[in-house]
């Protein structure tokens, strides 16, 4: 029974996940659906993104279980964002992102959907996004993808963020590709935030993105 209830609101998520792709091309939106684990750096990487694309128009909305810290956050630096707050629920649904780009209500912009921190569920919900990034931080270790492997098959783009920790934590990036080579062909970037290693060509990657969807 419980199967035939999740089969049924996976396939219900799925309608209203394309009802939100027509949303968005209707609007010119590039939307891309930012995943990845509690803290690995995706606010950050969305802030250094903008920075990086001052002449592209930048949309956020964001979730997360409870507060609205990071919409504050990206406020301050002048960044369109809406927050959604799941109240609980580990992972955003294509319903709820229908009621944040109305509530955002932009176009000819590229809109990020910073997902709930969570390396499993948001794999399974399609949002109605162009692209799905994963951000994977160095501090989770480089045995990431051999045990996280639907969400690192999901992803599209894998940005490995916090570079610059690398040694400090004695992250073995040829294993992490190893792992991720096993199990997608997902273009990937190299980044740091803190040094801005990677930060214009992943940036420069989304604009092109954009303007030739
Ligand atoms: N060293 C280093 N720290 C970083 C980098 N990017 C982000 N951080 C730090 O990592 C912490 C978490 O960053 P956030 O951008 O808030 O992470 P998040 O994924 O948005 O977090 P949640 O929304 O809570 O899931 C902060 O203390 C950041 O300053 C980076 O490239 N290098
Ligand atoms: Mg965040």
């Amino acid at each position: 029974m419980e199967v035939i209830i999740m089969k049924e609101l996976l396939e219900a998520n799925d309608k209203l996940a394309e009802n939100n792709r027509k949303y968005f091309k209707d609007r010119n939106i590039y939307a891309v659906n930012l995943m990845g684990s509690p803290g690995s750096g995706k606010t950050t990487l969305i802030s250094a993104i903008n920075k990086a694309l001052s002449d592209i128009q930048i949309g956020v909305i964001e979730g997360d279980i409870e507060s609205s810290i990071d919409t504050e956050r990206l406020g301050k630096e002048g960044v369109k964002s809406v927050q959604i707050n799941t109240c609980g629920e580990c992972h955003l649904d294509a319903k709820v992102i229908r009621d944040g780009a109305e509530m955002l209500d932009m176009k000819d912009a590229i809109v990020f959907i910073e997902n709930v921190g969570n390396l499993i569920c948001p794999a399974e919900f399609d949002l109605g996004e162009n692209l799905r990034l994963l951000g994977a931080s160095v501090p989770e270790g480089d045995d990431k993808p051999f045990k996280y492997v639907p969400m690192f098959s999901y992803a599209e783009v894998v940005a490995i963020t916090k570079s610059d920790l690398i040694e400090a934590v004695g992250y073995d990036i040829e294993n992490s590709y190893k792992g991720l080579r096993a199990v997608s062909e997902a273009k990937a970037f190299e980044i740091s935030c803190k040094t801005g290693k990677g930060v214009n060509e992943i940036a420069d990657y989304l604009k092109n993105a954009f303007l030739n969807m």
